[in-house]
């Protein structure tokens, strides 16, 4: 009997979510033709994937109305997240990796809800690595606009409509030594209030000026052992504005391009990465798909495309 043997082909699906129904600013809603066009699915072949690319749900319109309640678009966000949550448990019980194409950051609430729904069935342990710009931790109270794109995190730590914080059954979906988030740089007075309440981790960006990205991901790394799920929902306005300029909600400061390409590479140094959602990518906002390309390569360095020179499973004491 060999030691160890190869691992199984892995199966990566790509599923598109084009709506933008969370969003203050249209157009995320092309991101996932524009994830296709820059070349998602022959990046991820060239890591030795095997590369479903499922098309994309088929959900509500945007409206275009006004926040009611403190929620803007709340039906056709719940059904989106409905379609979504369907659409990723059923690729993690057929063993492949899903790839969420966004589509705005609402969508995680139904994709993670999912990843926790098959962790608690499966056994596994499960934490989510929040690549943004913004905390997403505001709720109906606490929000200026009503964009649900704001709100994913308070959702899936159970504040907001049952409709979205239950969508795993119990709520809330995440547990706070789950989470961490890294790259914040434009959270509001309350939010910083709900953050610090929710008790989560997060590095925002003078923890990446102070730190290193290399040490803030060593903590946000730490203790993953082989039963662990590690799902990234990796908002596009995480990176600095200068390098991923089509998002509709930038800020300046953020992670530059080799400071993005190590996080990437050390995320695919633990091995244990199991789910993805790519977010708020928008062509409408893009300067000749200089984004998505850029998405594109740093998918490629998250599935490995340096461990060659690296070496995988590296330990970062
Ligand atoms: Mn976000």
């Amino acid at each position: 009997m060999p030691v160890s043997c190869p691992p199984a082909v892995y199966e990566v699906a790509l599923i598109g979510v084009p709506t933008d129904i969370g969003a203050s600013v249209r157009g995320a809603s092309m991101g996932p033709d524009a994830l296709r066009v820059a070349g998602i699915s022959l990046a991820l072949a060239a890591q030795d994937l095997m590369v479903h690319d499922v098309g994309n749900l088929a959900g509500p319109g945007n409206p275009e109305s006004v926040a009611q309640d403190g929620y803007r678009h709340l039906p056709e966000v719940i059904a989106w997240n409905h379609l979504v949550f369907d659409a990723v448990l059923s690729e993690l019980q057929a063993q492949r990796l899903p790839i969420l194409m966004g589509g705005d950051h609402c969508i995680a609430i139904g994709s993670i809800s999912a990843v926790a729904q098959h962790c608690a069935n499966t056994g596994k342990k499960l934490r989510v690595i929040w690549l943004d710009a913004h905390a997403d931790a505001n709720t109906a109270q606490l929000t200026p606009t009503g964009n649900m794109h704001g709100m994913p995190v308070a959702c899936l730590f159970g504040q907001g409509p049952s409709a979205l914080t239950h969508m795993a059954g119990n709520a809330p979906a995440l547990q706070v030594e789950q989470f961490v988030q890294i790259g914040l740089r434009s959270v509001d007075q309350d939010e910083k209030r709900m953050v610090r309440t929710l008790g989560y981790q997060a590095f925002d960006m003078r923890a990446i000026d102070e730190q290193g990205m290399r040490e803030v991901m060593r903590q946000a790394l730490a203790g993953l052992d082989a039963d662990t799920h590690l799902h990234l929902s990796l908002d596009v306005d995480f990176l600095d504005p200068d390098i991923a300029p089509g998002v509709g909600t930038p800020v300046r400061g953020g992670p530059n391009f080799r400071e993005a390409q190590l996080c990437m590479e050390m995320i695919a140094d633990s091995g244990r990465l199991a789910s993805l959602d790519i977010a708020e990518l928008n062509p409408a906002c893009d300067v000749r798909s200089t984004t998505a390309l850029l998405v594109v390569d740093l998918l490629g360095s998250l599935f490995g495309k340096s461990t060659l020179i690296h070496g995988a499973d590296q330990d970062y004491p």
